[in-house]
């Protein structure tokens, strides 16, 4: 008999002490400072060094971008620091007294979303950060925050797509409101309508029912305010430094038993190690020696080695960011972007067309022949909705008598806001896990876009496979 065996992802720590490992995305509107916190964090935490600083200040500087200089920790590239905004998706680790945490910086720029999405699908826990003068002003509308922070609203519901945990929601550039309680008072009130909105809630009912919990913390990470330590600048507020809030989130488990699954983040070749695969892992265990299969490629490899922050390692589990090294040779042009790593037996597959339970968002709707682009946790494709099988009625039953839509074009179409099973074709074969034995998570949850917006979200039921799977 299997036994699921649930067990806690604990890592060594550098003092040698067992830590729970916990990973957490970075998400939030543009240039509301994810970098600037992520820079800092690693500078309280000592992970990156007060020289580092200086000497990225100094390159600022010349690039009349001085107050980047935390940000540039995690934004390396040339692109990313000429234009001061984040593009690719960067993963570091620090330690709190009881956690090692894996961050994941994402862009918040509409442009880079694809990046974004795959930023917070291999995670266990959200930051929001907000800029606390987007938030400020008394009674707005979800319209009105959407319309001056619209990515603060986009990736919080995309978040609660991805099952995320817990979601922090940090009151960023808190110097900019004068630090005043007045205003802390109304972002958290216009804010909370969104959560509210969203299946966000703290009442334990509530979350006994999947909804998600969340906590505000007021802080200023680029003038180190209640970052690590409780500042006199904030005299009324009595709850958690941003890096206390992260020491109490709860270590996940994992399931022993579940299939090896990670998906590729990148590749490198440092001089002498042949090539290096970082992957993140979203389900079970990796060891070294295992035999493992990369897809799209269909090809099966003997892990030589698994490293994490330059260490050893000699596992890797749930929600850890690792390199891969391989026994046998590899060449880096066979790997696509997208790529998935796994064990042979239950790897996921590659399917040429899915069918999706879906929920449509407010204000849009989904047509049958309609071209969307698929997001899902390994990348973005185009897709086409194939054919709309039912949609959930008043009563809750799905029903598959499609409303059609008026006018010279008649269409079937999913109104707003309905539940709806639809089946869709990507443009090429596609990787992903459906519901039920064996299920990866990440690689079940999709997201569909028209370009401008999202219009559904969803969960795979179902798919085709592609020939290439039956060869
Ligand atoms: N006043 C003030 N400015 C801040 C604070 N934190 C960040 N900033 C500034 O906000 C600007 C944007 O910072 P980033 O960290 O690059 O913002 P981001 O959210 O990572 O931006 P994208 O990744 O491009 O979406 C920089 O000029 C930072 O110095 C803060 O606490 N107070
Ligand atoms: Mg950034």
């Amino acid at each position: 008999m299997n036994i699921e065996t649930k067990v806690l992802n604990t890592r060594k720590s550098k003092s040698g002490k067992m830590k729970e490992s916990i990973s957490i995305a970075i998400l939030g509107h543009v240039d509301s400072g994810k970098s600037t916190t992520c820079g800092r964090l690693l500078l309280s935490t000592g992970e990156v060094s007060n020289q580092e600083i200086v000497s990225n200040e100094k390159y600022a500087e010349s690039l009349n971008k001085k107050s980047f200089k935390l940000a540039f920790v995690m934004d390396k590239n040339k692109e990313e620091r000429e234009r001061g905004v984040t593009i690719s998706t960067e993963t570091r680790e620090f330690e709190t007294d009881s956690k090692i945490v894996t961050i994941v910086d994402c862009p918040g720029h509409e442009d880079y979303l694809k990046n974004a999405i795959q930023g917070m699908s291999q995670v266990g826990y959200g930051i929001i950060v907000l800029s606390a003068k987007d938030f400020e002003k008394p009674d707005m509308s979800i319209d009105e925050m959407k319309e001056s922070a619209c990515n603060a609203i986009n990736h919080l519901k995309l978040l609660r797509n991805f099952l995320v945990k817990k979601v922090i929601i940090g009151v960023n550039k808190i110097d900019e409101v004068n630090y005043s309680q007045e205003s802390y008072n109304r972002i958290v009130k216009n804010y909370s309508k969104i959560l509210e909105a969203n299946n966000f809630s703290n009442n334990p009912e509530d979350i006994a029912k999947k909804k998600i919990p969340y906590e505000f913390i007021p802080y200023s990470a680029f003038n180190d305010i209640n970052v690590e330590t409780p500042a006199n600048e904030l005299p009324w507020y009595e709850g958690s430094t941003l890096l206390g809030a992260v020491d109490k989130l709860q270590g996940r488990t994992f399931d022993n038993d579940a299939p090896a699954v990670a998906k590729l983040t990148g590749i490198m070749s440092p001089e002498g190690k042949g090539l290096i695969l970082t992957s993140t892992i979203l389900s079970g265990v990796f060891t070294v020696g295992m035999k493992v299969l990369i897809k799209p490629l269909f090809k099966e490899l003997e892990i030589k080695s698994i490293e994490s922050d330059r260490k050893s390692l000699t596992e890797a589990k749930v929600n850890d960011a690792v390199g891969f090294s391989f026994k046998g040779k590899i060449a880096r042009e066979d790997i696509a972007k997208d790529s998935v790593i796994s064990e042979i037996k239950r790897a996921p597959k590659l399917v040429s067309s899915i069918v999706v339970k879906i929920k449509t968002e407010q204000k849009v709707t989904l047509s049958h022949k309609q071209d969307v682009q698929l997001y899902i946790s390994t990348g973005r494709t185009s897709a086409v909705v194939e054919e709309i099988i039912s949609i959930q009625d008043a009563k809750g039953t799905m029903n598959s008598t499609i409303p059609v839509s008026e006018g010279k074009k008649e269409k079937k179409y999913v109104p707003s806001r309905r539940i709806a099973l639809v089946r869709l074709r990507p443009i090429k074969p596609t990787i992903v896990s459906k519901q039920g034995k064996d299920c990866v998570e990440q690689l079940s949850r999709v997201i569909i876009n028209d370009g401008k917006m999202i219009l559904a979200m969803g969960v795979v039921t179902d798919f085709e496979v592609a020939l290439s799977e039956i060869e």
